[in-house]
């Protein structure tokens, strides 16, 4: 079974939902001595099986799958309706109806976790909180590693407990949703390498350290205080095989954005991101209610992204976000690694 230990440079692009990780950054990270995750969230399962196929027919090292953990019904729907009439002027402006609201989760955790029994990818990641033991069982019987998303010491403990292989240790300066499911979906107030260094002291697994990772000097700091691996997001999140819409990787390095914000304006979830006018406009009024808030504000979403509007996009980016670079995936691998060896 793969273990960490076996990664040849210990940097790993992190899975990316709603297209930015591609099966062709999966590879270029993999050829450079890293390691890629490939993202199921948001995606049929047909598609997360194609991109293992493209992965497999260019690559025989091995990568990841990470998969949404399926969150329980809805219980603000008030706030979500309340949510759908802040959200109709800006949606009737754009020509646009917003859709019935969803009730439960439906992203096919199920259907995925099959399929992922049938392709047994090196590793198997989970977010948004643990899946049932039998699922780890079943997915280490057929020799995938698996390694739960954890943003705090009683989340640790409970990952451990389920007997997972790893841990991937998300810091409140990651770019994206965050994981967080034990502890309110609120921004934690002890840094990654406090988090880091606070549960290797307590837990016996592999730490992979996530959040705001962007200098040489971090990846040899979070090593030394017993990361395992390292995981960047916002540093691919440029990069020529990153499928990021345009817009996104413009604002990243445009003087227009200028800071992150943890928001739910555009989710119903906690999750880090450029600060813009939709998240100005709506911020304050958003309800946790994840995935509702997720589906309500998709077309607007995909709206923006076709007009190539970056204040209507949800611009997920990590505090670190000023450092991401154009070039290849590769290249953030192989020019990291060596700033981290020359310290
Ligand atoms: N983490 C997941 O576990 N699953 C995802 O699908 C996922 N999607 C993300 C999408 C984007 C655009 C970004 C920036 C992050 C996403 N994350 C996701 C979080 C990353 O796994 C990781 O924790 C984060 O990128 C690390 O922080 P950094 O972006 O500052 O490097």
């Amino acid at each position: 079974m793969f273990t960490l230990a076996d990664l040849r440079i210990p940097i790993i692009a992190a899975p990316m939902a709603g297209g930015a990780s591609t099966p062709t950054m999966v590879v270029s990270v993999a050829e450079a001595g890293g390691m890629g995750f490939l993202a199921a969230g948001y995606k049929t399962p047909q598609v997360l099986a194609q991109q293992v196929g493209a992965v497999r027919s260019r690559s025989g090292h091995p990568f990841g799958v990470n998969v949404f953990v399926p969150q329980a019904p809805a219980s603000d729907l008030a706030g979500v309706e309340r949510y759908r009439r802040d959200l109709e002027p800006r949606a009737k402006a754009a020509g646009i109806a917003l859709p019935p609201t969803r009730i439960t989760d439906d992203d096919g955790f199920e259907e995925k976790i099959a399929l992922l029994c049938e392709l047994r990818v090196a590793v198997v990641s989970f977010t948004f909180g643990l899946p049932p033991a039998p699922v780890v069982g079943m997915l280490q019987d057929l020799r995938s590693s698996v390694v739960a998303t954890v943003t705090s010491v009683a989340e640790a403990r409970q990952a451990e407990a389920l007997g997972v292989d790893a841990l991937c240790v998300q810091g409140p300066e990651a770019g994206g949703h965050r994981g967080t499911f034990v502890t309110e979906d609120e921004p934690g107030k002890i840094s990654l390498p406090e988090l880091v260094a606070t549960i290797h002291a307590e837990c016996g697994l592999p730490i992979v350290g996530a959040g705001g990772i962007h200098s040489g000097e971090q990846i040899a700091a979070l090593l030394a205080d017993g990361a395992a691996a390292v995981q960047l997001g916002t540093a691919f999140l440029r990069t020529d095989e990153s499928g990021a819409n345009a817009a996104h990787k413009d604002a990243l390095a445009s003087a227009g954005f200028d800071r992150t914000v943890i928001t739910r304006a555009f989710s119903g979830r906690a999750a880090r991101g450029l600060l813009n006018s939709f998240i100005v406009e709506h911020g304050a009024g958003t309800p946790r209610a994840y995935p509702q808030v997720h589906h309500l504000t998709a077309p607007l979403r995909a709206d923006a992204a076709r007009r190539a509007d970056p204040d209507g996009l949800a611009l997920w980016a990590g505090t670190g976000f000023r450092a991401a670079q154009r070039g290849p995936a590769a290249d953030v691998v192989t020019t990291l690694w060596r700033d981290s060896r020359s310290r």
